[in-house]
């Protein structure tokens, strides 16, 4: 009975210490968490010449967009395990998609898990954990019961209707190969326009319930296939689009782990190809952009914008045929890097950019800063809130970002590559199978491996030893990446 007491006592006093939240004067702040799958940084507010993204711009314009965000592994299930446990990759012990975190550290408390624990409505709307796109549209996918109170799982046309017709590269797949189309269908009868309709209805819930939300939209554009209303493609003319050119001269420089995430099928692919692929991913961020705006009027319309912290990301960037890559799981500056916009209810300056070395492990301690919430105390990223005060704040400096490149967990291998706000530092296998070194300050492209033109050996030498130890925080307490443990796993909520 005493110890009882003691007990909820000691919690009273730290929800009356932390409660106080940073952007908003009620005491609970809700969460909007956007975020798009296989997104790169082609936003207007990123400066991309051609694509219109008017409704993620606006959320830049009243929040803080980040100039130089990182994935911690450019493929979704790894990318989303990490994001939303804040443990790196390695702590995680999930690599490849398909696996979940409760197959290796069951007892961890996920993201939203921590603040369904302290009272919080969480519900999640499509993609969160990974998924197989588009077949597992509509189900699950490899998701985690416990992080949510709710799930949603539309369905649209793009995955009902319409797949006998879109073009694929690679005939009979189109998931994980180029594949594209331009639909006759309206916004609304796509995955993500009713799942930007579901959000509206859950927000106008939210608004009659005290309760605090933590509401996740994950939109499945631009994922391939790239399949949007056909409006949008017509926004972006084939004659209009540039490609990369120079790739043969580009890859002469490099290891082969480097180029390894190309797929056979690519080779199929010409110049208008190219071109088509390049506008049908284009078009496929304008419709998602859309249905950010529309979850976006709805928070506003129901009276919930004033006390809601906004998070649009990705969960890793996106090559387009650079060096020759397209897709993802490359450790190039486009496939590392994704889109990170934070926009609480109220900053000193809105529409700032902060130019700090940050990841999407940061993202956890960030909104359980923020929100007041008790964070898991073996957290591995940066709260990110004295950037939010403050956009001159350095942090971490560096940003780590990981792939496997042989398969087979006896013999797998892994590139590591390091960013800080000069650099990319690359090592595969620790250096055994290549390294890369590159000047952002004089070769933002990546073009020049001044790796292998040995040039800058003390850098080579200092940024060398800061990968290792960067990597060394990546591992958790036992030093040893966690297994995973192939059989059925239970949901965990209460048994910390
Ligand atoms: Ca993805």
């Amino acid at each position: 009975m005493m110890k009882s007491f003691v007990y909820r006592l000691s919690v009273v006093t730290l929800l009356v210490s932390v409660s106080a939240n940073v952007f908003a004067n009620d005491a609970r702040m809700n969460v909007l968490f956007l975020i798009s799958d296989d997104l790169n940084t082609s936003l207007g507010c990123y400066g991309h010449p051609l694509v219109k993204s008017p409704n993620i711009d606006r959320l830049a314009a009243r929040g803080m967009r980040f100039e130089r965000a990182y994935c911690q592994f450019p493929l979704c299930g790894p990318s989303r395990n990490s994001m939303l446990t804040g443990l790196y990759p390695n702590s995680t012990g999930i690599h490849s998609n398909s696996q979940i975190f409760r197959q290796s550290i069951p007892k961890q408390h996920s993201l939203t898990q921590s603040f369904r624990l302290e009272g919080y409505f969480a519900a999640r709307i499509g993609k969160l954990y990974h998924y197989q796109v588009p077949k597992g549209i509509g189900t699950n996918g490899h998701d985690d019961p416990a992080s949510w109170e709710m799930e949603l799982n539309p369905a649209g046309c793009d995955r009902l209707i319409e797949e006998p017709d879109i073009f694929t590269i690679n005939p009979g797949n189109f998931g994980g190969s180029l594949s594209w189309y331009a639909s006759p269908r309206s916004d609304a009868e796509h995955t993500d326009g009713m799942q930007a309709r579901d959000a509206e209805w859950v927000l106008e819930r939210c608004a009659k319930e005290s309760r605090p939300f933590f509401l996740a939209v994950g939109f499945y554009r631009p994922h391939t296939p790239y399949v949007a209303p056909e409006e949008y493609f017509t926004h972006y003319p084939t004659n209009d689009i540039p490609l990369v050119q120079g790739v043969k001269e580009d890859q002469q420089d490099l290891p082969a782990d480097a180029l390894a995430s190309r797929k056979p099928e690519q080779a199929r692919l010409n110049d208008n190809l190219r071109r088509e692929a390049k506008q049908a991913y284009f078009a496929s961020i304008e419709f998602m952009d859309a249905q950010v705006g529309y979850v976006l009027d709805a928070l506003e319309r129901n009276g919930l914008a004033d006390n809601t912290i906004v998070v649009f990301t990705s969960d890793h960037g996106y090559h387009l045929g650079e060096h020759g890559l397209w897709q993802k799981q490359s450790l190039f500056e486009e496939s590392a890097r994704v889109p990170l916009i934070i926009a609480p209810p109220s900053l000193s300056k809105t529409g700032s950019v902060c130019e700090s070395l940050v990841g999407l492990v940061d993202l956890a301690p960030t909104l359980l800063e923020a929100c007041g919430v008790t964070a898991p105390d073996n957290l591995q990223g940066q709260s990110l809130v004295p950037m939010l005060k403050d956009p001159t704040h350095a942090g971490r400096g560096w940003s780590l970002t990981q792939v496997v490149r042989k398969k087979g967990r006896a013999e797998r291998t892994f590139g590591y590559t390091l960013r800080t706000a000069r650099w990319r530092y690359t090592e595969w296998d620790g250096g055994n199978r290549g390294r890369e070194l590159y000047d952002h300050d004089a070769d933002p492209q990546e073009l020049t491996n001044l790796a292998l033109l040995g040039d800058d050996s003390d850098t080579m030498k200092e940024l060398s030893a800061q990968l290792q130890q960067a990597v060394a925080t990546t591992l958790p307490e036992s030093g040893e990446i966690p297994q995973i443990d192939s059989v059925l796993w239970q949901p965990n909520l209460t048994d910390p």
